[in-house]
This record gives C-alpha cells, structure tokens and sequence, in this order.
C-alpha cells in the first residue's frame, strides 16, 4: 500500500478530475467517500469506497484508524446557489461536516502520533465586494481583503479557513503543549469550468453552462449580465493546483489559505468563444437578480502572488489554450 488518501465529496465535480490524476501517480491509494454511490468510471481508480456522510464519527474515525490516511482531500460541501435554498442543511454539511473531519482527525493523529495533511478546497466567494463601483475599481483582491461574504457558502468556506488554520496551529491552546498532527492547507479557487462534468449548484455555473449547452446543440440563456467578470479556471488547473498544494515542504508555506486562478472573463468573452465554435448556439442573457447579486459580490479576479511566491504555482491554460487545448476539443469528444 502507497500512502493512503481520504477524498470526501468524492462524486462531486473536483473529485471527478482530483481521483483519476492522483491515480495515475501511482504513489497512492485512494479511499473515496460520498453519500451518493461512486460513478463507475471512477471506481477503477480506488482502493475503496464508502457509502456515508460526512457527518458520521464513528465512519470517519474507523476510515482514519483502518487506512492509516495520511492525506484528506476534503470536498464534500454544498456549493453557492444550492446551499442558499437550503441554508442550514448547507451549514451542516459545509460547517459542522468539515468539523467534524478536522476534530477526528486531529484525535486521531494525536492518538497515533503523526500528521495528517487536511487540503481543502475554499472559493471567491469568501469574498463580498459592496458595490459594482467597488468592484470595478478594485485590482486583484489579495487573500485577506474584503472577507465579507454574503453567501452561506462563503460564510462556511471562509469559517472553515479559519478552523483549519485553528486546529493546525491554535488548538485547545491554554492546556495542549504538543505540535498540532493537522498539516491544513487550503487554496481558494475562481469559478470552475470541467470539460467532463456538468456543475451541480454553483453561481458561477453559467460559464459551463453555456459551453456544455452550445456543444449539445442546444442554445443558453445566461442568468447574468453579459458584462459580469469573475475569475475562472479550468479543472485540470484545479487539480494540479491541488497536487502541487499538498507535496509542498511545510517550511515553504508562509500562510494556510492560498488565492490560485487561471483567467479573468466577462459572461459575452465566453458567449464569444462559444459561438466561434458553435456559431448556431443563440446566447441569451436573461438576469437573475437574485444570483447576480451573488456574482457581483465576488471580485473581478484575484491576486495569486503568494501561491506563485511560495510553491510556484502557475496555471497552464489562459483562456485562449483553456478553449482550444480543452475545454472544446473534450468536449466535443464527451458529445460525440
Ligand atoms: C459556486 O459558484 O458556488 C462555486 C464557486 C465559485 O466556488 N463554483
């Protein structure tokens, strides 16, 4: 056995291209957990999967102790616009699921003496920008600014940035004297665009929304403004962001909670690439307020500096080659 990986969430879309890359690293093995059964395309890909929520002590502490996990890739959680029908099963899962995880593991790893790497996956939507003026003036927000989310997504990624950082570093503070065994890490991704996967829930969801629909022959109506801009990145930009994260010698580390991006673009930039391609798809722009607000709250694009100062991080796909080298040619190959 390599050494043993927990990934939580994993059915969702970031599973779906985390899995598969650490699999052919061939270092590892995977243990995938989510309340939905695993995809079959994924299972050859895992040692073991587990039916069960986030939730469960007693599933989470058994799979810790069994499978000596050294590393979690926690992305169990509801995204923006499904957790604000549901704002308090979103706190559960998002809050009190992610809790739940860092608690056992720390327990654990202090029962047994080692660390557990716990990455985590956080968003701009930890961001809250006041006002359109406000974020058309802004340059790219760096980690610490404008941290007022107006989402309960954002509220428990930006929470659960800062437990992580607690238990990893602050722990029971007045009475532990031993070295924390939680190695949190965490990077705040843009607005995801997968060739392979529809996204289930998200505000940013009209960018792959709009693409997936033209290349099924099938037209868009956008539900924001074609003039809305927020950061983006491409899934295998995610996923390298995710493998490079947790290989990185903790000394080089200057902070818990990275920014990572790809590219910057308004909704008409993508409606424009989309109908190079697939110039019969009619895109529409039909706002919703409602989730254009949620948009407008996030920035124009943020500030990755640090990612890039401290673990080299630098995306492979702007938005030209995310277009030519990806997203089109993957997903005319999933259509055809
Ligand atoms: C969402 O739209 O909720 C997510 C995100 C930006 O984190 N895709």
């Amino acid at each position: 056995m390599g050494e043993v990986i927990l990934v939580t969430g994993a059915n969702g879309e970031v599973g779906h291209g985390l899995i598969p890359a650490l699999a052919k690293l061939k270092k590892y093995d995977l243990v995938a957990l989510d309340i939905r059964e695993l995809d079959d395309t994924l299972k050859p890909h895992v040692h073991e999967t587990v039916v069960a929520d986030i939730l469960d002590k007693t599933v989470i502490e058994n799979l810790l102790k069994e499978h000596q996990i050294k590393i979690i890739f926690h992305l169990a959680a509801l995204l923006s616009s499904v957790a604000e029908n549901d704002p308090e099963r979103a706190h559960d899962v998002n809050v009190n699921g992610t809790a739940n995880l860092l608690s056992v593991a720390y327990r654990v790893g202090t029962e047994e003496k080692r660390t557990i790497k716990f990455t985590f996956p956080s968003t701009i939507a930890v961001y809250g920008i006041p006002d359109a003026k406000t974020k058309k003036g802004s340059r790219a927000l760096k980690e610490e600014e404008y941290n007022t989310p107006i989402t309960m997504y954002g509220i428990n990624k930006l929470y659960c940035e800062l437990l992580g950082k607690y238990y990893s570093s602050h722990y029971s503070q007045l009475t532990t004297h031993n070295v924390s065994p939680i190695d949190f890490r965490c990077v705040r991704f843009p607005g995801i665009i997968s060739a392979l996967t529809i996204p289930s829930g998200g505000t940013s969801d009209y960018a792959p929304e709009m693409i997936h629909s033209a290349a099924k022959g099938e037209g868009y109506e956008s539900f924001v403004r074609p003039d809305t801009v927020i950061p983006f990145m491409v899934m295998p930009d995610a996923v390298k962001s995710l493998l490079q994260l947790v290989e990185v010698p903790p000394e080089k580390l200057t902070q818990n909670v990275y920014n990572v991006s790809g590219f910057s673009a308004t909704a008409l930039e993508i409606a424009e690439l989309v109908n190079k391609v697939y110039p019969d798809s009619a895109i529409s722009y039909v706002p919703n307020p409602k989730r254009q607000k949620i948009v407008d709250s996030w920035p124009a694009s943020i500030d990755d500096s640090a990612a890039k100062r401290d673990w080299g991080w630098k995306p492979d796909y702007n938005i030209e080659r995310a277009f030519t080298e990806y997203l089109i040619p993957e997903i005319q190959n999933k259509y055809k």
